[in-house]
Formats: structure tokens, sequence, C-alpha cells
């Protein structure tokens, strides 16, 4: 069976993902495609040879389109996804799930409710980069003793002109929020925000920014994010265990010395840096809802659990002190692991 993808949202990210999935995913084919600008779902449409439709409504309730991806504005992704639980149509949603915690309760509801199962999945491909994937492993075989300690970067050459210093949050760092819940196996329960110095070359939001994350094990991870940072899409993570540090390589295919100089170029933004996540992520979606294959995909309880942590860095923010995050409601009921509450 092919799947037929409608895709919401023909923008850098939705652009990406149609190609992607239409150039290397087996099994699926772009049959639709939706944007608030027409013209951008027209172009892309036709380079992929799909339909261009007029709302993200039509393409939902659309005989012809199986599954959705939702690339559009966050501010849009928990109307977008409640109309895709309704029509009971598998959706991959890009991150955030949803920018505050109330639409992603609204929509695990809704999903629970319809009684499908898990329709929903989130697009958090850091999963699925071979590098972040192979630190897991070792993660989980505990090969070097425990996790003590996560250290990472989160850099991004220029921020889109909307967001400030909260967008950087709720958009960007989700994606570290889930990575150390994700890679220690454990959600967060207490975060603290700290202003770095800031760039003079930024005037929307504070950028640099620093966030730490302290998981239900006990393991703190501080990671920077600079989404100003100017020099190339960059992201480090290194995870300090009692017998040895697990360290992400560069998604580089070549080191290349000239000139008194050695090393590799950096992608301009993280559509190169990520591509084979890209990839990986989108087969494992569609092999999923065509097979029933198991995946790391992010489910909606993890876009939930990734928004209520961004929601306690905001706070964090704004009062200036260290603050526990609200328990989901998907983990009530669960025992807290954490040694050092405060
Ligand atoms: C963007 O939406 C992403 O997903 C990138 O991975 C991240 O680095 C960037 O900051 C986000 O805006």
């Amino acid at each position: 069976m092919t799947l037929r993808v409608g895709l919401i949202g023909a923008g850098v990210m939705g652009g990406d993902h149609a190609r992607t999935l239409s150039r290397h995913v087996a099994g699926a084919t772009v049959a639709a495609v939706t944007d608030i600008d027409p013209s951008r779902a027209d172009q892309l449409a036709a380079e992929l040879g799909a339909t261009p439709l007029a709302s993200a409504e039509d393409l939902i309730a659309a005989q012809d389109v199986d599954a959705v991806i939702i690339a559009s504005h966050d501010a849009a992704h928990a109307t977008q996804v409640l109309a895709c639980i309704e029509a009971g149509k598998p959706v991959l949603c890009e991150k955030p799930l949803a920018p505050t915690s109330a639409e992603c309760e609204r929509i695990i509801d809704a999903q629970r409710r319809r009684g499908l199962g898990a329709l929903v999945s989130v697009g958090f491909m850091r999963r699925f980069h071979p590098s972040f994937t192979a630190m897991k492993l070792q993660v989980d075989a505990r090969s070097l003793g425990e996790p003590v300690l996560v250290l990472g970067s989160h850099r991004n050459v220029s921020s889109y002109p909307t967001g400030g210093s909260d967008g950087t949050l709720s958009n960007s760092a989700v994606h570290d929020i889930d990575t150390a819940a994700w890679l220690l196996g454990s959600v967060v329960v207490e975060v603290e925000w700290f202003a770095a110095r800031q760039s003079a070359l930024v005037t929307d939001r504070q950028d640099p920014q620093l966030i730490h994350l302290r998981s239900a094990n006990g393991v703190l991870a501080s990671i920077d994010l600079f989404l100003n940072a100017q020099y190339g899409y960059d992201v480090r993570y290194e995870v300090v265990c009692e017998r040895g540090n697990l360290r992400l390589r560069p998604p580089a295919l070549v080191d290349t010395d000239r000139d008194g100089v050695s090393g590799h170029s950096l992608h301009p933004d993280w559509r190169g840096f990520f591509a084979d996540a890209y990839r990986l992520e989108l087969t494992s979606w569609v092999e999923r809802v065509t097979q029933g294959r198991p995946s790391e995909l992010a489910t909606a309880e993890d876009g939930l659990r990734s928004t209520l942590v961004a929601e306690a860095l905001i706070q964090s923010r704004q009062e200036g002190k260290p603050v526990r995050v609200r328990r989901s409601t998907v983990d009530e009921g669960q025992p807290s692991l954490m040694p050092n509450a405060v």
C-alpha cells in the first residue's frame, strides 16, 4: 500500500519534508499540499506532482489523503492536529506539538476519546540522528556506568524575526528538553534559566541563553542556546558518565586540510545537519503507519512533557529562580525518582 500524505505548510521545513518523502522514502507519496500562502502550495505541488488544496480543513478531509504532515506555524498546530484526530488520520506534527501545555493536553484527551490508538507523532528528529542513536544505545546499556551530566550546545546562524526570548524556549529548546529526557530515559522535573551576556548583534531576544534541566533520575543537563551565533549551524552534545564520555560526532563527510587550517564546513541551518535524521524519521513514520512497526518517534505525551518543561523555563526566566516542572496528566501516579528535589 502506498501511503498518500497531505502536507500542511509549504515553507522551509514543509518543503524539506515533502521532497525527502517523495525522493527518499519508500511506500509513500505526497498527494496534496496546502499553505496559508496559496502560491507556495501551488509551487511545491507542481514540483512534486501533488494537488494544491485551498485550506488545512480541505486537506485533512480529502478522500485521497491517508495521513498528514503538519509543518505550519506553531500556533496553528493544535487546531490542525485535533482535526486530524477527528478525521481518524495519522499525523506527524512538527515540534512543538503545541506552544502551551493546555493545548497538548486537549490533543491527548481527544486522541484517547477517539479510540484509534496513537494517531499523533511529534517531529523530534534528533531521535533518528545516527550519532544520537548510537549515544542512546550506550547510555541504555550503561556501557560507561551511570550518566551523571549532559552538556549541550544548540546554535543557529540567525533566528526568525519573531519569537522573542520565550520563542527560543518554546520553539528551539524543546528539542534539547526532549533530547535530554529521551537520552536519559527520565523526565525533566526541575529547571533553571540563565541569561548569558547579551550579544550586541541581537535585539529581539535574550541571546545566548543557558538552561539547566534536572531529570527525575538526578542527572543535570546544561545546554546553551545561541540562535544568532552567526558562524554556522551547530549542535554539540556530551554525556558524561561514571567511567567515560559519549560525544556527538558532527555530520561531516570529510575533513579538509588547507592553508594551515584543518576542519570541516558547517551547514547553514538544521536541514543539512539533520538530513539523515529527517529521512529516517519519515521512513519510520511511514512504516509505523502502514505496517505498525515499533518506532522511536515521539508521541503526543512526549510533546506534552517537552512543552511543560518549556513553560517552566519561561517561568524561571520571569521569576529568576529554579522551577519545578508541573507533573503532566500522563505521568500522574508514576513514582518520582528524583533524589534531590528542590
Ligand atoms: C527549528 O524549528 C528547528 O527545528 C531547528 O532544529 C532548531 O535548531 C531551530 O532553532 C528551530 O527554529
